[in-house]
């Protein structure tokens, strides 16, 4: 008779505790249902609600999400799942807390799908949902005991606080909709490095640390076996294996989390205005990750989705619904006799080697390959002056690379005609970019030396500045592109690898400091080919793996413009990065504004030939170039006083750890040229450039640094005035027409056109307003400069 009864009472308790199911715990006996919409556990802050997240049609999954949807009409953001991979029914499923301590999810009501495998020997046991977005499983007995909690068993997220441990691992989704574990993990590796894995249906490959570069290389330890990793609330992620970094919004309160996505990316996360904002990135070039297009395909750049997917020629997509898939061959391979080969430069794929032949000619690789029925092509690299070939019997992690790399596609002679290299290589000739999302702030500890204030700038501020990537992608009009390949192609041929030992005795030992900008030492060098150099030393960069750097580096030396400096080649080797630039007899602007010797005439040229650098860096190589520095130490003067913009492209080399003292009053030193956007942490875009130019053109007027002028009190006010409040507030209070006699600097010889001068002013006057979007492009600027009569 008892059974029965006590059956019977827990039922009716059930029943009465279900309408009003909203409370942060759950005791023994009582369960969750998914039949009950309200069904939840909420957290006693409110800020997160655990219990049945509707996945698909009548699909369920047991999860954690953030109370508050981001918006109306988005679904609320998922922290945790219990049983991704199985969804439940969404009648009479339901999550219980069994009286022996185990937590049940029972698919409408029979089998066990999840369970927390926990056992309670004796005390109360109690389910509660932590405002940290933990769900706790406690046994109280006297005090509180941990059975078993969800932050152990992370799914794709980790929220900050959360301990990343030894045998934790963040599973990506499938995609953006379908959250069953997809192909990409993060997760301690043995050797104590947290690594990134792509595990896909093939094949399956680490892609970070980068594969190329040592684990040392890369700034990591493998001595510390605590294997621990955390994101704190501030925005600061730090794991034994020595990696960290700071986000971009590091030190803001906000909401973080912290995200394998499901193409590959880790990102972290921080809601500003009621939206997920991207604040770090562990990839800025998404197709550097492996598998994202699957296998016989080819990944490019493309802002909205990151990396953009392509059949190698010769192939067709698989699954016209899923890149991962890749592209199958539409050919019967291995046909003797009867083959040839695609030629694809400037790509490289990643791995799957079956022979490695060095030092021979492009004809007896491409023997080698077509002896080889396994060799679907293979990859001809330029090293050392030397050819080497790797033979491939997969072609995966299809990328665009540096110069010295070329993809031999091995295909049937009848498809080889309809091989068309414009269509099929778009990508090979549009400047690799990245976007513009803050890029990874990895940290180097060995180079801390700074007080948390100075920690807390970096974070804020100059780490923006100094890392931010330059380069970004505007996926042009093709018919921008296919007139601007040849314009900027002959210039790569002359583009080369030095080796150290040459600019070692180019410099003469480094004897000759002509300068030093942002990312290193600039040294006077003779070539061996008599042609004069600046050779710069770029400091702290090696933390970047020799590929990357080759990339990034190829990236510049194809641009050529008249009034951008040239590059002529880089060294890499061992630690050392070094790039070899054209010799610029005159100096920087900064010097010749110094001593005061440029005409009117010639600083107009100047003002048009600085204004059409930038133009073509920011719109006609097909993407966007952002500068970044833009001040007169890195404009240079040629022999006839022509300007070269200098040092672009440059600052994402610079060492992203290095917050000594140097580097901080270094980059205040160019405060006065920065756009309130770098101030208000708001997006970076070429307008950036164009508020520094404006500042520039006031300097080259006024002949006042923008620098001085922070200390200059003005009478009436008396605070402080920047250089542009001044030159506004000259021409505002200005009553009979003089204002340009006030504001010229006088010093500068020879007269001056009144009209065109006030038409440089006005310019100058517009690339400096607050609002980005009010200043001018820059291409609109060298427009103004030509005709002045039109605006
Ligand atoms: C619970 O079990 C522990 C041993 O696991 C024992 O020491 C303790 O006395 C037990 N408490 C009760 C209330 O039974
Ligand atoms: C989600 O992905 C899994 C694994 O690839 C697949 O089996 C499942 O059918 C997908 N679900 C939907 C709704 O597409
Ligand atoms: C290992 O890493 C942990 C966590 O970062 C740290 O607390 C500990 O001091 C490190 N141990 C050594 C020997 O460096
Ligand atoms: C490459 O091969 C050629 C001819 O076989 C030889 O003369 C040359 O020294 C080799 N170069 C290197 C770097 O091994
Ligand atoms: C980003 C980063 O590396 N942050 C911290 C990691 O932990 C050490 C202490 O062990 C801090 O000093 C770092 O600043």
């Amino acid at each position: 008779m008892a059974i029965p009864y006590s059956f019977c009472f827990v039922h009716l308790l059930l029943i009465l505790s279900k309408p009003t199911f909203i409370s942060s715990s759950l005791t023994k006996g009582s369960s969750i249902s998914v039949d009950n919409k309200n069904d939840h556990l909420v957290s006693p802050n409110r800020l997160f609600t655990a219990g049945f997240y509707k996945v698909g049609i009548n699909a369920y999954c047991f999860s954690i999400w953030f109370t508050e949807p981001v918006s109306e009409n988005v679904n609320p953001t998922v922290v945790w799942m219990a049983n991704r991979d199985v969804p439940v029914n969404g009648k009479r499923s339901k999550l219980s807390l069994n009286g022996n301590g185990n937590l049940v999810l029972r698919d409408a009501g029979r089998a066990i799908v999840w369970s927390t495998e926990t056992k309670a020997t004796n005390g109360s046991l109690v389910l509660h949902l932590k405002d940290n977005g933990n769900l706790v499983l406690n046994q109280v007995n006297g005090h509180p005991y941990i059975l078993w909690q969800s932050f152990d068993h992370p799914t794709d997220t980790i929220l900050p606080g959360q301990l990343f441990k030894r045998n934790s691992q963040l599973v990506s989704s499938r995609s953006t909709t379908n959250f069953s574990s997809g192909f990409y993990k993060l997760y301690f590796e043995n050797n104590n490095v947290l690594n990134l894995l792509y595990d896909g249906p093939e094949i399956t490959s680490v892609y970070w640390p980068d594969p190329y570069s040592k684990t040392w290389e890369a700034g990591r330890s493998t001595w510390n076996n605590s294997r621990v990793a955390k994101l704190d609330s501030s925005g600061q992620f730090n794991s034994s294996d020595e990696f960290g970094f700071f986000v971009s919004d590091y030190g803001m309160r906000r909401q973080r989390i912290m995200k394998v996505e499901f193409d590959g990316n880790v990102r972290v996360y921080s809601l500003v205005d009621h939206k997920w904002v991207v604040q770090w990135q562990a990839f800025s070039r998404p197709c550097k990750i492996h598998g994202v297009c699957g296998p016989n395909s080819l990944c490019t750049y493309s802002p909205q989705i990151g990396g953009e997917c392509s059949c190698v020629h010769g192939y067709k997509k698989k699954d016209p619904k899923d890149w991962s898939k890749g592209c199958e061959p539409i050919f019967k391979s291995c046909q003797k006799g009867e083959e040839g080969y695609v030629e694809i430069p400037y790509v490289e794929f990643y791995g799957y080697d079956i022979d490695y032949l060095s030092n021979k000619t492009l004809e007896s690789c491409k023997q080698a390959c077509l002896n080889d029925c396994n060799c679907k092509g293979f990859q001809l690299k330029y090293d050392n002056s030397v050819y080497n070939c790797f033979l491939k019997n997969l072609l995966y992690n299809g990328y665009q690379s540096g110069f010295e790399n070329t993809m031999y596609i091995k295909l049937p002679k009848s498809l080889l005609s309809s091989y068309n290299p414009r269509v099929a290589n778009k990508l090979a000739y549009t400047c690799p970019g990245d976007l513009i999302i803050p890029i990874s702030r990895s940290y180097d500890k060995k180079h801390e030396s700074g007080s948390l204030n100075v920690l807390l700038w970096v974070g804020g501020v100059i780490g923006v500045l100094e890392i931010v990537l330059i380069l970004f992608f505007l996926y042009a009009t093709l018919k921008g592109s296919t007139t601007a390949v040849e314009s900027y192609f002959p210039i790569a041929s002359g583009f080369k690898r030095f080796t150290y030992a040459e600019l070692k005795r180019a410099t003469h030992n480094f004897r000759t400091e002509i300068g030093r900008g942002g990312a290193g030492v600039v040294y006077k060098g003779n070539l061996s080919d008599d042609r004069v150099a600046a050779i710069k030393v770029l400091q702290e960069a090696t933390h970047q793996g020799e590929a990357e750097f080759q990339a990034e580096i190829s990236t510049i030396g194809r641009l050529n413009h008249m009034n951008l400096i040239e590059t002529w080649g880089y060294c890499v080797e061992g630690k050392h990065r070094l790039v070899v630039y054209e010799y610029m007899e005159n100096g920087s602007l900064a010097k010749i504004l110094d001593s005061n010797n440029l005409d009117w005439g010639k600083k107009l040229e100047i003002a048009l030939g600085m204004a059409k650098g930038l133009a073509y860096l920011h719109e006609e190589c097909l993407e966007w170039i952002l500068h970044c520095d833009v001040k007169p130490h890195n404009i240079l003067l040629d022999a006839n006083f022509d300007p070269k913009v200098a040092d672009f492209g440059l600052s994402k080399f610079f060492d992203r750890g290095a917050v000594d003292d140097s580097s901080f009053s270094k980059i205040r030193g160019t405060r006065g040229y920065m756009a309130p956007e770098w101030v208000y942490n708001l997006p970076i875009t070429s307008k950036v450039d164009v508020y520094s130019y404006g500042v520039v053109i006031l300097e080259m007027i006024t002949g006042k640094s923008p620098l001085q002028m922070h200390k200059v009190s003005i009478e009436n006010s008396g605070r402080d005035q920047s250089l542009v409040e001044w030159v506004r507030e000259t021409i505002r209070e200005d009553n009979d027409g003089t204002w340009i006699e006030e504001i010229v600097d006088e010093r500068t010889c020879g007269g001056y056109d009144t009209r065109s001068l006030k038409n440089l002013v006005k310019i100058a006057l517009q690339c400096v307003e607050e609002d980005r979007d009010a200043r001018p492009s820059m291409s609109q600027v060298v427009n103004m400069l030509l005709n002045p009569d039109g605006y």
